[in-house]
């Protein structure tokens, strides 16, 4: 039961995990806010650029459709049911709302005084799901109503952090990363 909810919101969540990571990777180049400052401080800041955004979406995108052609094999060795193939609005929505829910966390930093790279928690770790969820339930209402239930939802919100800890730790460990977050 557990393990079946933590299956499927991770399979469901894994457009949405992998874009920010792959913008680390893909990063650089012009600024989304092109330099501009509102209220004393950068619109976004140098650390969102339109390489990273475009290539982290991107890269959600095809992971989704890959997916979708291990969802049989995958059911049939976990023994669970996971969710229904992504169509190709749901795999966009899920990878550019994550993304966007970083950029919104961003906007968020820099009217609070953070500067680009500090650390805010809860809405580091947070922040893409909320992108992500907020634009499927959007784009795709009944494939998200269907794959999204409330038992799901909270497994996302559980498993969510702990990844992100994770992999932001491993990704400066291994000289990938600026900050462990
Ligand atoms: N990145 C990008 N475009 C994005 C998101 C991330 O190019 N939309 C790249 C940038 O090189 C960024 C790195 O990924 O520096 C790490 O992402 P993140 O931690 O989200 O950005 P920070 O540099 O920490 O900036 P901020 O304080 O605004 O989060
Ligand atoms: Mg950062
Ligand atoms: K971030």
């Amino acid at each position: 039961m557990i393990g079946s909810l933590v299956a499927t919101a991770f399979w469901a969540m894994v457009p949405a995990y992998v874009p920010n990571n792959a913008a680390v990777l893909a990063g650089g180049g012009r600024p989304i806010d092109g330099g501009r400052e509102w209220r004393g401080a950068r619109l976004l800041g140098d650390g969102k650029t339109w390489r990273g955004t475009a290539v982290g979406t991107l890269v959600g995108v095809v992971l989704a459709l890959a997916l979708n052609r291990l969802n049989g094999p995958a059911s049939a060795v976990l023994g669970v049911d996971l969710p229904p193939l992504f169509g190709l609005p749901a795999a966009f929505a899920l990878a550019f709302g994550a993304m966007c829910g970083d950029i919104g966390a961003s906007f968020l930093k820099r009217r609070s005084g953070r500067e680009r790279g500090a650390a805010f928690p809860g809405v580091d770790q947070l922040d893409f799901v909320v992108g992500a969820l907020a634009l499927v339930f959007l784009v795709d209402p009944a494939w998200a109503t269907d794959v999204f239930t409330l038992p799901v939802l909270a497994a996302v919100v559980v498993i969510t952090p702990v990844l992100h800890v994770v992999t932001n730790v491993g990704a400066h460990a291994l000289g990938l990363k600026n900050e462990p977050w």
